[in-house]
C-alpha cells in the first residue's frame, strides 16, 4: 500500500511536463502567387522576391543577362499577390498567445489572415508582429498583396509642393540601389523577403532583439553584467544564466528593484579584439526562465566584451576622427559593402561565409555597410564578430533628400528601433551613420538652387529632423554605439575636407583627377575613394553568354552603369598604361589600373598616420555580374585589387615615395607588438643585376609610423626605365619603380611553370629568367588562387596554390605585363 502511494506522487511528478515553451512555426511551405488581375497560380519560395518566382517558373529570362534587365522592368509595376496554407495543431491553438511575425515584406503589403485583412505595411526594413489567436482556426490561409511601389510614390509626391533629390525612391522605405544605381541594376524587387513565424506560447516569450546584454563594470579580474529581458519585466520565476555551457548564476527569484534584469559575473574576463590586434572572443550567453522544474523559455546570444569609441577631439589641425577599441587607437583598413545579390533570397550562408573570409584575407578590419543598400541579415553580423571586422553601419538612407511628414518619421523611427535593437548585442558594431552623402549632396551637387528660401529652410530642417534627432536619440537610447551624422562629413571643395571628419575622395574617378591627387590628398579618415575596372572572364561570359570575351557588345554594354564609366578607364589607362585593343587584355589591364590607383591612395593615407586613421575603398563586391568599382566580383572572383591590397593592408608595412631624385623609405605598423629586424633598399636591373644598395638593422615601434631612409639618387648611374627598387624587411618585400608602367622596358622571357596536384587543389611552381610584372593565372575551372597579379624576381620560384574541387587543371593561362612593353 505505502509502496504504491510513492509510486502515484512519483508517477505524478515524472508526468508534470519539463517545459511549457514557445512554439515556432516557419511559414515557409506552400505558397504561390500571381499578378495581382491574373487567375492562375504558380508555386513560390518564400522567402524571396517576385522578380526570383517569375525566373523559377520560367516567366522571365534572367535580368543579369545581357540586356535583359530592359525587358523585366514591367514586374515593378504589377501588383503581386502571394498565398500560402497552414494547419495549426490544437494544442498550440490553445495557447495563450498566438502571433505572427514578419520579418520583412517589400515594401507596400496588405496581410489578409482566413481573409480578414489584419496589416498593411509601408516598410521593408521594419519586422511587423501581430496577435493573431482570435483569428487562428486548424486550417488558415495567410494572403498578402503587394502594390507596387510607384502607385504609394506617386501618392506622396503629390503631397508635396516640391520635388526632392533624387527621385521617387525617397518615399519608400526600402533598398534604395534596387531603383538602379551606377553600379546596380534597376530591379525594384516585391515580396516576402524575410520569414514569416507564427509564435504561439503560455507565459513568456523571450525574444532576442528584447533581451540587452549591458556591461556595468570591467577590471582585469572581473567584468559585472546586466541582461535585460523586455520581453519579461517581472521579478516571478527563476532565472539561470549559462555563460559557455556552465550554469554560472541562479536567481531563485528577482529582487525587487531588478524587474526583468538579471545580473550576473564573468572571471577573468577576455576582451574581444578587431582582427590581427587580438582574437576576437566571444562569449556563448543563454538565460533560462523556469517555473519550478519548468523551464517556460531560454534565449542565447554570442557576446564579445569590448569598448568601441569613435575618437573626434579638436587638435592643433582641425578634429580627429578615429577608433579606440578597449583604449587602444586602432587603424581602420577595408572597404564599402553593399548587397551581394539584387535579389536577397540568393545570397545563402555560403556567399556571406566566402565573402567574409575573404576580407579577412585581405587584412582589412572594418567594412561599411553602404546605406543604399540593407540592414544585413544576422549572418553577416555573426561572421563579422566571429572574425573581428569591425563595423560601419549607415541606416538606410542615401544621396538623397528625404520627405519630413509626421506618418514618414514615425515609420522610420519605428525602423530605426527595430535595427538598432536587432543589432545592438553584436560585438563588431563600431559605428551607427546617418547617411551616405545627403549632406554632402545637399550642401554642394546643386541640390538648392531655383528654390525658395522657405523650400530649403523645410528641406534642410527635415533632414535635421531624422539625422539630428531621431536617428541619434534612438542610437543614444538603445546600444553603447557612437553616431556619425552623415558620410562624409564634409563635401570635397569644402576647405574643412582635409582636416575634420571622414571623407569621399571622388577627385578620382568622378572629376578624372589623376591618382597622383591621392598622395597630396589626405584627409582624417577615408570613407570611400575608388576606381572602376571590369570584372573575371568568368563574369563577361556570363553576362554575354558566349565564350568569347565580348566587351562591346550592347548586352555588356548594359553592366556599366557609370555614365562616363568606359571613358573614364580608358582615360586614365592612357595616362599610365597601356591601352590594349584585345578585349581580353583589356579587361586584364583594367584591373592593374584600378590596384595602382587605390592602392596608391591606401599606401599615402597609411603613411599619413596618426593624422589619418582609416581607408575604406569603394567598393568590396558587386550585386550583379558588371564593371564597377568592386575589387571581387559578383562571381567572387578577386580582381587584381583584392589581391594588391591585401598587401597594402599588412599590418607591418614597407610604403615608399619616390619624388624626383629622393627615395623616402617608410615603415608603418599598425599591430600593438614591436617588430626588429634588417631593413635593406637595393636598386637592381630586370636582369638581377644589383645596382645600389643600402641597408640597416632598425626597430619598429608598435602603432607606429616612421621614415626610415631618405635617400638621394642623384649622382646614381642608371636608367630609370631598366630597374626596379626592392625593399626588404622581416620577410616581406616591396617592389617600386622609378617610371610609370607604360614606359617600363620589361624583357621578354618564358615563365616556366610546373603543376602539381594537392589535397584540395593544384599547386602551380614558376619560375623566369627575367623580372616579371603583374603575372596573372587564369583558367576556366573555379578555384581561388592564394596569389595573383604579382611580380617575379628573376630565377626565384614561385610556388601558387590553386584551390578546386577540380580534378585536373588542363586550361591554365598566364598573362604577364611584360609582354604588353616590348
Ligand atoms: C559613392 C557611393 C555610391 C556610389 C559611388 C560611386 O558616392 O556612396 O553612391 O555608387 O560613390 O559613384
Amino acid at each position: 500500500m505505502r509502496y504504491s502511494y510513492l509510486f502515484l506522487i512519483l508517477f505524478a511528478f515524472s508526468c508534470q511536463p519539463k517545459y511549457d515553451v514557445p512554439v515556432t512555426i516557419e511559414l515557409n511551405q506552400n505558397w504561390e502567387f500571381k499578378k495581382v488581375n491574373d487567375t492562375v497560380w504558380k508555386s513560390a519560395i518564400v522567402p524571396g522576391n517576385v522578380f526570383s518566382d517569375l525566373l523559377e517558373n520560367k516567366l522571365i529570362e534572367d535580368p543579369f543577362i545581357n540586356d535583359n534587365e530592359e525587358k523585366v522592368q514591367w514586374v515593378s509595376q504589377e501588383d503581386w499577390e502571394y498565398k500560402t496554407t497552414f494547419s495549426v495543431k490544437e494544442e498550440t491553438l490553445e495557447k495563450k498567445n498566438l502571433e505572427l511575425n514578419f520579418e520583412g515584406l517589400d515594401a507596400y503589403a496588405s496581410v489578409y489572415l482566413n481573409d480578414s485583412l489584419i496589416l498593411k505595411t509601408n516598410n521593408a526594413f521594419r519586422e511587423f508582429d501581430l496577435i493573431v489567436k482570435p483569428l487562428l482556426k486548424p486550417e488558415n490561409e495567410l494572403r498578402i498583396v503587394f502594390e507596387s511601389t510607384s502607385k504609394q510614390e506617386a501618392i506622396e509626391k503629390a503631397k508635396l509642393p516640391y520635388e526632392l533629390p533624387e527621385g521617387d525612391r525617397i518615399f519608400t522605405r526600402k533598398a534604395q540601389f534596387q531603383y538602379g544605381w551606377d553600379w546596380g541594376p534597376k530591379l525594384n524587387t516585391s515580396g516576402i523577403w524575410r520569414p514569416i513565424k507564427l509564435v504561439g506560447w503560455n507565459d513568456i516569450h523571450l525574444r532576442k532583439e528584447n533581451t540587452q546584454i549591458k556591461l556595468r563594470q570591467l577590471t582585469d579580474s572581473k567584468a559585472d553584467f546586466n541582461i535585460l529581458l523586455e520581453d519579461y519585466p517581472s521579478t516571478e520565476y527563476s532565472y539561470e544564466v549559462y555563460v559557455n555551457d556552465t550554469l554560472i548564476q541562479l536567481h531563485k527569484k528577482l529582487p525587487s528593484d531588478m524587474i526583468g534584469v538579471v545580473s550576473f559575473q564573468i572571471k577573468n574576463p577576455k576582451l574581444w579584439w578587431p582582427h590581427n590586434l587580438g582574437e576576437p572572443y566571444l562569449y556563448d550567453i543563454k538565460v533560462v526562465v523556469k517555473d519550478g522544474k519548468k523551464i517556460l523559455d531560454s534565449v542565447s546570444t554570442k557576446y564579445g566584451i569590448r569598448d568601441i569609441e569613435l575618437v573626434t577631439e579638436k587638435d592643433s589641425i582641425g578634429e580627429s576622427f578615429y577608433f579606440k577599441v578597449n583604449g587602444k587607437p586602432v587603424y581602420a583598413k577595408g572597404a564599402n559593402y553593399i548587397p551581394q545579390n539584387s535579389f536577397q533570397d540568393k545570397v545563402t550562408n555560403t556567399h556571406y561565409e566566402k565573402l567574409l573570409d575573404d576580407v579577412v584575407d585581405a587584412n582589412m578590419n572594418m567594412l561599411r555597410v553602404w546605406g543604399g543598400g540593407i540592414y544585413e541579415n544576422d549572418m553577416f553580423y555573426d561572421l563579422c564578430d566571429e572574425k573581428g571586422i569591425l563595423v560601419w553601419q549607415d541606416f538606410m538612407f542615401a544621396c538623397a533628400m528625404y520627405p519630413g511628414d509626421d506618418d514618414f518619421l514615425e515609420n522610420l523611427k519605428q525602423e530605426a528601433e527595430d535595427n538598432v535593437k536587432r543589432l545592438r548585442n553584436h560585438a563588431s558594431i563600431a559605428l551607427w551613420c546617418g547617411n551616405n552623402e545627403n549632406s554632402e549632396g545637399w550642401h554642394r551637387w546643386g541640390w538648392q538652387a531655383n528654390r525658395s528660401e522657405e523650400e530649403k529652410e523645410e528641406i534642410w530642417n527635415n533632414y535635421l529632423k531624422v539625422f539630428d534627432s531621431i536617428l541619434p536619440n534612438t542610437v543614444s537610447k538603445l546600444p553603447d554605439t557612437d553616431y556619425w551624422e552623415s558620410s562624409p562629413k564634409y563635401g570635397r571643395g569644402n576647405p574643412k575636407y582635409k582636416i575634420e571628419g571622414d571623407a569621399h575622395d571622388w577627385w578620382i574617378w568622378h572629376d578624372s583627377y589623376p591618382f597622383e591627387h591621392l598622395e597630396e590628398n589626405v584627409p582624417r579618415f577615408m570613407s570611400e575613394f575608388g576606381f572602376q575596372s571590369f570584372p573575371s572572364y568568368e563574369a563577361i561570359r556570363y553576362i554575354n553568354q558566349s565564350d568569347s570575351i565580348d566587351i562591346s557588345s550592347e548586352g555588356f554594354k548594359n553592366h556599366q552603369k557609370h555614365i562616363r564609366g568606359f571613358e573614364l578607364i580608358d582615360d586614365y589607362m592612357k595616362r599610365d598604361f597601356p591601352v590594349p585593343t584585345n578585349a581580353e587584355d583589356y579587361v586584364y589591364m583594367s584591373q592593374l589600373l584600378q590596384a595602382y590607383g587605390i592602392t596608391k591612395g591606401i599606401e599615402a593615407q597609411r603613411r599619413a598616420k596618426p593624422y589619418n586613421m582609416g581607408t575604406l575603398y569603394w567598393q568590396l563586391n558587386d550585386c550583379w555580374p558588371a564593371v564597377s568599382w568592386s575589387s571581387i566580383d559578383f562571381m567572387g572572383n578577386w580582381k587584381a585589387l583584392h589581391y594588391k591590397a591585401k598587401q597594402s593592408f599588412e599590418d607591418v608595412l614597407i610604403s615608399n615615395t619616390i619624388k624626383g631624385d629622393i627615395i623616402e623609405t617608410f615603415l608603418i605598423n599598425d599591430s600593438f607588438q614591436i617588430e626588429e629586424g634588417y631593413l635593406k633598399v637595393e636598386i637592381r636591373t630586370f636582369n638581377n643585376d644589383s645596382i645600389w644598395s643600402i641597408g640597416k638593422n632598425i626597430k619598429v615601434s608598435p602603432f607606429s609610423k616612421d621614415k626610415k631612409y631618405r635617400i638621394n639618387f642623384d649622382g646614381l648611374e642608371f636608367n630609370k626605365d631598366e630597374v626596379y627598387l626592392a625593399t626588404k624587411f622581416n620577410g616581406k618585400i616591396a617592389i617600386d619603380f622609378f617610371v610609370k608602367p607604360k614606359d617600363l622596358k620589361l624583357y621578354q622571357a618564358e615563365i616556366h611553370q610546373r603543376i602539381i596536384k594537392s589535397d584540395d587543389g593544384f599547386t602551380i611552381e614558376l619560375q623566369s629568367e627575367t623580372f616579371q610584372k603583374d603575372v596573372f593565372l587564369y583558367s576556366k575551372t573555379k578555384g581561388h588562387f592564394s596569389d595573383n597579379f604579382f611580380d617575379m624576381l628573376p630565377n626565384k620560384t614561385y610556388a601558387i596554390h590553386f584551390k578546386t574541387d577540380a580534378k585536373s587543371l588542363d586550361d591554365l593561362e598566364l598573362k604577364t605585363f611584360n609582354t604588353f612593353v616590348r
